[in-house]
């Protein structure tokens, strides 16, 4: 069937014996003893097993047709859950509820037990997972390389309204989709110091000689693309020490130093860093980086090497995509890499680099482009400095060439900082290294252009390009959504659920009244199971009949949390003025994590708990209004919430936020989305309407003109009443009795140095609530946009957003 590929062993044996076969010879249990989390693993195994064989031969094939491969680089993917994604994409799920049932097992129970895998932060993280998906999806071949953090992003536990950090454990049982390679392991070298020798041709070779070797051992995770037509391969690396013992300091009774090398080495694959727009800064971190870019690019040339022979055709046969600047010392790795190792001169291997290698861009926030000081980058990578250093001298010259005496343009393209302390900046490394660098929206790209890279792009004309975000419709569809895909299926046909544009067909029937009345039927379902979550992780009782008004996101200023707040603590207030006006019943449900440093996010975090407590127990407010804080928000969670949104908040501060895919997640779903023209929005406002988002604020031009004008909060402030009694609210502690003072900084931070331009927003937002309220007391008009929503997203696939890459970037055939 495949070849020498010897068929699963369980080929033609009913799903329900090979469950039971893997739970009693692999996991040891039989059936009465066994717990969820069993039959889970077990199920896992045997649906794995139906990965292997196909599995194997595309990776065989791909060598066999010399096919190019594209390589995804990241120092996060946040995949979730996997079992519902890879029984949904192999046609598997009737089957397997079957047999789970047959077995007296709970399928819900069993899909639940499963870890959620937080390999990442937020949407970088989430887009990566997203993409290896649609990658499998379309057929291309592609690796995706990062680390295996034996702890993923934080566990949240809110206690008194405040977060509360706690290692997160999702290899605590194992896990049963990876593969362990111990006999891939690659050194990855630190410290030490770089010599010349004089080679066989008698020209001046460099050796880097490591102070410090640690293992990078392979662990894959096969990624099924939909309807299981190909299987690409997740490759985490986990560290290791080259000796796990020093067995003379053991033998001498120093039994914990006899670890110290194995726990230095280990350190880095230990943990994720808990922020990612704010650069972590410590050397540990710049020791992840260097770990997984340097693993990535020792295993992708063996391979190359071992089919092809030469290097030259490196970029023939391979694309390497960076997430973000996090791998971006792959370039001078891979420069060192063709160097020293493989001979390559100077000009070729820069050649190969450039044409191998492009560059994402996620953020065009000040404080997370990253840069490392040069005293630590020359400590740690020491020829990778030389490296740089050479690469910015030919850079440098070539720039003073064509714009003689133009010392701030050659200051501001520079590699280095120079300035408090010499630093290397990563984004430009990242950007003269690659032949594509790439935005994640069409506002974002142009952002680029004009601030960021504006330079770059004018020495660079054409490198910059975008590549809006998409979203798999797989999970945030057809998996989180069930309901919603059958009656999708029933009403246009099964077409877009492999040509995701086909959902426009939707159009016609926005009108239909009968097909409102099932639209919103699913709504109400969905509505109702995230009414018994929230009922059970918060014990707070909400009326699905309520306008589900949600923001899920990380914590973070820019996204601002405290506006949509004020936005309550305003609406609460009016509630009590005017207690007789009819008030659309609405339910605020908040979900994100706040870095553990991030004391101001974590500061809104309270206050949402703040609210939520004076707000919910208020007989006067009854159930008009209700603030839900739902703690550990994660991919599972988010697969809960998101089929139940009526409003979508997309409120950042216009210019700050990069794309968002959680947009596209709640509007494919059928919510409306509230929000500022920023980021995605923009695109989404295009492709659903104008008539069905809700859009207020400043735009990014304004917020520019404000700032240079001078402004300051006070200002709005004086403009707003209603404002101005949401804060002396906040300040005088009426929502935190127990501590009056608790948010009188935060209210002082608003008049003097607004920065997200909270205030000046404050007054739009309100009024755009008030028409939030108004469509949704017409249900026929909110039925009709949000089925508008579903029908308008097509085009937000990350199917699509992969094409284009494949196309334009990588330049790889998208077959089919
Ligand atoms: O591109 C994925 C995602 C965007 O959708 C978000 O808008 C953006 O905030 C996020 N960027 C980061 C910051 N990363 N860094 N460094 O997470 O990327």
């Amino acid at each position: 069937m495949h070849g020498d590929i010897p068929p699963s062993p369980h080929d033609g044996e009913a799903l329900h014996d090979t469950i039971l076969r893997k739970l009693t010879y692999d996991l040891g249990k039989s059936r009465a003893g066994a717990l969820d989390r069993d039959w889970f693993i077990a199920t896992a195994l045997a649906v794995r097993d139906q990965i292997v064989a196909p599995w194997l031969k595309d990776m065989r094939s791909t060598y066999e047709h010399g096919q190019k491969q594209v390589y995804y680089l990241s120092l996060e993917f946040l995949i979730g859950r996997l079992l519902r994604e890879n029984i949904s994409n192999l046609l598997l799920t009737t089957e397997v509820k079957a047999a789970l049932a047959s077995l007296d097992v709970d399928a819900a129970k069993v899909f639940a037990s499963e870890p959620d895998a937080a390999l990442g932060n937020g949407g970088l993280g989430r887009l990566a997972a997203c993409f290896m998906e649609s990658l499998a999806s379309l057929q291309i071949p592609a690796f995706g390389y990062g680390i295996r953090y034996d702890h993923g992003l934080f566990r949240q536990v809110i206690r008194q309204g405040w977060q509360e950090e706690y290692p997160e454990n999702w290899l605590e049982f194992g896990n049963p989709w990876e593969f362990a390679r111990p006999e891939i392991a690659h050194p990855i070298g630190f410290g030490g110091s770089v010599e010349q020798v004089n080679g066989e041709d008698g020209e001046p070779h460099h050796v880097w000689k490591p102070a410090e070797t640690v293992l990078a051992v392979a662990y894959d995770t096969p990624v099924v693309g939909w309807r299981g037509k190909h299987v690409n391969t997740l490759r985490l690396w986990s560290a290791r020490a080259a000796d796990p013992l020093q067995i003379e300091a053991f033998n001498r009774g120093d039994h914990i130093g006899a670890l110290s090398d194995r726990v230095r080495a280990e350190a880095i694959s230990r943990l994720l860093y808990p922020s990612d727009d704010t650069p972590a800064g410590q050397e540990l971190r710049l020791r992840q980086e260097f770990f997984f870019s340097s693993a990535a690019l020792q295993d992708l040339i063996r391979r190359h090497v071992r089919v092809y022979g030469s290097l030259e055709t490196l970029p023939d046969r391979v694309a390497i995509q960076l997430n973000d600047t996090h791998p971006a010392i792959v370039v001078a790795e891979l420069m060192r890499l063709l160097l020293d190792d493989h001979g390559m001169e100077w000009n070729d291997a820069w050649r190969v680099t450039q044409a191998t290698i492009s560059y994402t861009n996620h953020t065009l926030l000040p404080e997370a482009l990253e840069t490392w000081p040069v005293s630590l980058m020359e400590r740690l990578l020491p020829r990778h400095m030389q490296i740089i250093y050479l690469i910015n001298a030919i850079h440098l010259d070539t720039v003073a060439a064509s714009h003689p005496g133009d010392l701030g343009l050659l200051a501001s393209v520079s590699l280095i900082e120079e300035g408090h302390g010499r630093r290397v900046r990563m984004g430009n490394l990242a950007f003269v290294g690659s032949h594509k660098v790439n935005g994640v929206s069409a506002l974002h790209s142009d952002l680029l252009k004009k601030t960021v890279f504006h330079d770059f792009d004018t020495l660079f004309p054409g490198r910059i390009t975008n590549k809006t975000n998409g979203i798999t419709f797989r999970r945030w569809l057809q998996q989180c959504n069930p309901c919603l895909t059958e009656l999708l299926v029933e009403s246009i046909g099964p077409d877009f659920l492999d040509r995701p544009a086909a959902l426009s067909a939707l159009r016609p029937l926005a009108t239909d009244t009968t097909f409102q009345q099932r639209f919103a039927a699913v709504k109400r379902t969905n509505k109702e199971a995230l009414a018994a979550l929230i009922r059970r992780e918060i014990n707070l009782r909400v009326d699905p009949g309520a306008l589900f008004d949600v923001q899920i996101k990380r914590i973070h200023e820019y996204k601002r949390q405290l506006l949509n707040l004020l936005e309550t603590v305003a609406l609460y207030n009016e509630m009590h003025a005017q207690p007789q006006r009819d008030y659309v019943p609405r339910v605020k449900i908040f979900a994100g994590k706040a870095a553990a440093s991030y004391h101001r996010a974590k500061l809104i975090i309270k206050l949402a708990h703040d609210i939520a407590r004076r707000v919910n127990r208020d007989p006067a407010i009854r159930d008009r209004l209700k603030v839900a804080f739902l703690p550990n928000y994660n991919v599972s969670l988010a697969e809960m919430i998101v089929p139940a949104c009526d409003l979508s908040e997309q409120i950042s501060t216009a210019g700050m936020e990069a794309s968002g895919t959680g947009n596209m997640k709640l509007a494919l779903n059928g919510a409306l989305t509230i929000g500022t023209m920023d980021g995605a929005n923009v695109e989404i406002h295009e492709h659903v309407g104008d008539e069905n988002i809700f859009i207020f604020g400043l735009t990014t031009d304004q917020v520019a003109q404000r700032r240079a004008e001078g402004w300051r909060g006070q200002d709005s402030i004086d403009q707003s009443p209603r404002l101005q009694q949401a804060l002396e609210a906040l300040s005088s502690g009426v929502f935190s009795p127990d501590d009056p003072g608790r948010y009188r900084d935060l209210v002082q931070m608003l008049r003097d140095n607004d920065h997200f331009m909270v205030t000046a927003d404050f007054d739009s937002y309100y009024d755009m609530q008030r028409k939030v309220a108004q469509r949704w007391a017409r249900p026929a008009e909110w039925g009709r946009s949000a089925i508008l929503n579903t029908a308008g997203m097509g085009w937000f696939s990350s199917d699509r957003t992969i094409a284009e890459y494949a196309q334009e970037i990588w330049q790889v055939p998208v077959p089919g």
